[in-house]
């Protein structure tokens, strides 16, 4: 007699799985697709308000926002006359595959050239999750403080890029940049840096520059 084994896939198991697909779906339609992440009200969808008004009308941007709730975010970025998708958590801490793969029809990928995918604000949760992006940044803006990057090491260590927004408020808060870059460079030697300010656009170049030389074209 043969007993049966049903070996249960995990949820991070089926996760991971539904993450491939979508990274070689995203690659084979010659999309480059970034996971932007970062604790709430850090600027991501500044930085990319920013960003649409910069990177140029020859790069095709779609963008997906995730919030637990509101349209809020994607209105933002519509305004901005970029397309966009709003994915609602419910209450859930960070997004999965199986969200960005359900909503990747709403765009015409045969005529994008980078998405972004900015995730729920939260510095822990979504450390854990791939959503199938080819690079993940994280946004650390100077009013969080500049221990952050010590006390939340997973988010930083799983990066490729840090962006520390909002250096136009240093002059008025007690802020040492090179205790965040210290942190950084021992979790992570080599990880990109970038220090800007998403409102007034200061340093959005080397950002921008960064995004075009991992597009696919
Ligand atoms: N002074 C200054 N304020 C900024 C900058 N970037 C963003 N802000 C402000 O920070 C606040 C939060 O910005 P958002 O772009 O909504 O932050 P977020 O990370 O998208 O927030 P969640 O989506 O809620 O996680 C807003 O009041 C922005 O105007 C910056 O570079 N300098
Ligand atoms: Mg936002």
């Amino acid at each position: 007699m043969t007993t049966k084994i049903e070996v249960k896939k995990s949820p991070m198991q089926k996760n991971n799985e539904q993450a491939e697909l979508n990274r070689q779906l995203l690659k084979e339609k010659g999309i480059f697709a970034l996971n932007l992440m970062s604790s709430p009200g850090s600027g991501k969808t500044t930085l990319l308000e920013k960003l649409s008004e910069v990177i140029g009308d020859d790069i095709k941007m779609g963008i997906i926002e995730g919030d637990l709730a509101t349209e809020r975010d994607a209105d933002r970025i519509r305004a901005k006359g970029i397309q966009c998708v709003q994915i609602n958590t419910d209450g859930g801490c960070h997004m999965d595959s199986h969200m960005i793969r359900k909503v990747l029809d709403e765009f015409d990928l045969d005529k994008l050239d980078l998405l972004i995918i900015e995730n729920v604000g939260n510095l822990v949760c979504p450390s854990s999750w791939d959503l199938g992006e080819h690079k993940r940044a994280v946004v650390l803006s100077v009013t969080e403080g500049a221990d952050k990057v010590a006390k939340y090491p997973t988010m930083f260590r799983k990066a490729d890029a840090v962006i520390l927004n909002k250096i136009d408020l240093i002059p008025y808060i007690q802020f040492n940049v090179d205790i965040v870059k210290d942190d950084l460079f021992a979790i992570k030697p080599g990880i990109e840096f970038f220090e800007l300010s998403a409102t007034t656009g200061e340093n959005m170049e080397a950002w921008c520059q960064w995004l075009k030389d991992h597009l696919h074209k």
